[in-house]
């Protein structure tokens, strides 16, 4: 059976000639097919709308990108603000049988459902806007909490110290998107100054509705806001307009977007319509490569690709006009060999060792010239390795940081220098996100959620309250603040839940023993449930519970985050109860953003890996395939 794909109609060949199957309605478009061409793929692309500037060229990126590839078709669907439309765009799509997905959503909770149901059958990639939860293969887009946080610091450099008027202008309130942009401006808005937040109104996206909705308050108001912020650029001009009606003078606009066409956000900027924007890129270009990968089977798909967002003001909206953009990457020429410094945080555990290992690898394969030194678990050393390698000279730095907190000055001097640098499983706090080029790890809140929602869906218990003991992984380190976080996220709504004591155990097998001893003479028997921040830890910790004379598993049930082999052995006497993957296997990933940086390419802000969840069950079947 052949597919041939023309515009605005779908041909399946049944071998008694082609049935013409039916004139799509309007909202699709398949896209252009040669005579015999080989097609390999289908992909189908569902948009909420193509009113808004930003789905429009969300499509253009997708359709450029899809133009170098012969054997792939798409059929692009435009649900035009219909939610009932795009769900069933969706389930066309799914019965055509397309192999991959790719949609980009307005209302994420009634979309979340259809696309939940077609990742069982198919790959999909969710693009731009996020939907709740992890069932999809891959998330591109932006961290739009993050875009809210940074719409809010330029508000406060602009209104200085004096108590500020703002209104904020909303995109769809169903948006995932939406509400984090808010989130991330409010709370900033609110911990870092005194300006208030007075008025805000839902525009949908759409700059008209912000025009005419904004006109209306401000005809209301006896006295004009000190600063608008419009959740895109389309609202900011529409908010441009109503002052510029009501004659009210210059008033601050903040925006996002930054597309690079008449009306665009640059444009406004340029124009001095609106102060400030930020590029958010749409991701298409990387959905079509990654949705080949995917459909080629290729390892390593991570889970998430946030793409970084720059900040565009009259100072510098010349050089993203021009597509020079002041990219936090030096050009590499493409004739260099690459040196990579790797400041590696220490080999406190399994982990640690599988990651270095995965590095060394990757670089070997790469052709990378790698130079690997260990800081033995010791910030101030790894702070001198950085040092020596912007002495040195290296193309790119990438470290795992032992701790969130103090890396400005280090990280400055390399930037000074024009060294990028990206972060190894680790995240860090800096002022200035310029700092450091890209992430690539874990989503470590979501680790220690998934370690709660086993414990408190899974084991059965009769007892009314649950007695926790938690071993935390290395102080103000990311992956422990992380996974305190999600653990405690999910107990917080199971209240019968109650962690007893919180102890350091460093991700060492020693201290984790060490600390577990200390809890077992403290609490004996009282204790029904272990949750260790590593595996290295929980290890320790089944030994010391045996030596306390308790069974690990039955009388006390262990949890740990890693999943390494130790974990695995583990799972298999019953001696551990669950265990939540943490990908060290980064060096693939981290050799291909370094070689991306030497090409000049802009590189993902972050790239979140994929991972798993093992009952002792699932341990027994994949025990044969694991590698680390
Ligand atoms: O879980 C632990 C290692 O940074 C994610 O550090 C990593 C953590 C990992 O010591 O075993």
């Amino acid at each position: 059976m052949t597919k041939r794909f023309r515009y605005g109609t779908v041909i399946i060949g049944t071998g008694i000639g082609f049935i013409l199957l039916f004139m799509l309605n309007n909202s699709m478009i398949g896209s252009k097919a040669e005579e015999g061409e080989k097609i390999d793929y289908v992909i189908g692309v569902s948009q909420p709308n193509l009113l808004e500037p930003w789905q429009v060229l969300m499509n253009e990126d997708l359709k450029k990108e899809v133009e170098k590839h012969d054997n792939i078709r798409v059929i692009y669907t435009d649900a035009a603000q219909s939610t009932e439309q795009q769900i069933e765009d969706i389930q066309t799509l799914k019965d055509y049988g397309i192999d991959l997905l790719i949609v980009s959503i307005d209302n994420s909770s009634a979309l979340t459902p259809i696309i939940s149901e077609v990742y069982k059958k198919i790959p999909v990639i969710v693009l731009g806007r996020g939907v709740e939860g992890y069932n999809y293969t891959l998330y591109i887009g932006s961290d739009h909490y993050f875009i809210g946080e940074m719409a809010a610091e330029a508000a406060i450099s602009f209104l200085g110290d004096k108590e500020g008027k703002i209104i904020e202008i909303q995109g769809l309130t169903s948006a995932v998107q939406a509400e984090e942009r808010s989130k991330g401006f409010r709370e900033t808005i609110f911990d870092l100054s005194k300006h208030k937040i007075t008025d805000t109104i839902a525009a949908n996206w759409q700059r008209d509705k912000a025009e005419d909705m904004l006109k209306e308050l401000l005809q209301q108001r006896s006295t004009p806001p000190d600063l608008i912020y419009a959740h895109n650029d389309a609202m900011a001009l529409g908010a441009y307009k109503a002052i510029e009606s009501l004659k009210l003078g210059d008033i601050a606009i903040i925006g996002s977007d930054g597309i690079n066409k008449e009306n665009g956000g640059l444009q406004l900027v340029k124009e001095k319509k609106i102060n400030t924007t930020f590029i958010t890129p749409t991701g298409g270009k990387e959905a079509v490569q990654y949705a080949i990968d995917i459909l080629k089977q290729k390892a390593e798909i991570p889970k998430k690709i946030i793409l970084r967002n720059h900040k565009v003001t009259a100072k510098n909206v010349n050089n993203y006009l021009h597509e020079k953009g002041e990219w936090t990457i030096q050009q590499l020429k493409e004739d260099m060999d690459l040196t990579l410094g790797f400041a590696q945080v220490g080999n406190e555990s399994e982990f640690r060792a599988a990651n270095t290992d995965s590095i060394v690898a990757a670089a070997e394969k790469e052709g990378v010239n790698l130079i690997l030194k260990n800081a033995n678990n010791n910030k101030e050393k790894q702070i001198e390795i950085i040092r020596g390698f912007i002495k040195q000279g290296v193309d790119v730095i990438a470290f795992s940081p032992k701790v969130e907190d103090g890396w400005e000055e280090v990280l400055q001097e390399a930037k000074n220098a024009g060294i990028p640098v990206i972060l190894s499983d680790r995240e860090i706090k800096v002022k200035d996100p310029l700092l450091w080029t890209s992430f690539i790890g874990s989503d470590f809140v979501e680790e220690g959620r998934r370690a709660a929602r086993w414990l408190v869906n899974e084991h059965n218990t009769v007892k009314d309250k649950v007695q926790i003991i938690e071993l935390e992984g290395t102080g103000n380190s990311a992956p422990a603040i992380g996974r305190k976080q999600g653990f405690q996220e999910v107990l917080y709504d199971n209240p019968n839940y109650h962690i007893m004591e919180s102890l350091s155990g460093d991700f060492t097998f020693a201290k984790g023993k060490e600390m577990m001893h200390k809890a077992l003479v403290r609490y004996g028997r009282e204790i029904d449930v272990v949750y260790a921040h590593n595996d290295d830890m929980a290890i320790g910790a089944i030994e010391a519970i045996e030596e306390f004379g308790l069974r690990p598993g039955t009388d006390i049930k262990v949890i740990s985050i890693d999943a390494t082999k130790k974990a695995f052995n583990a799972l298999s006497t019953g001696k551990l109860n669950f265990s939540v993957e943490c990908n060290p296997l980064l060096g693939p990933q981290l050799m291909k953003a370094a070689k991306d940086l030497k090409i000049g390419k802009e590189i993902p802000m972050k790239i979140i890996t994929a991972e798993r969840t093992f009952t002792q069950e699932e341990a027994k079947k994949e025990m044969k395939k694991r590698n680390y």
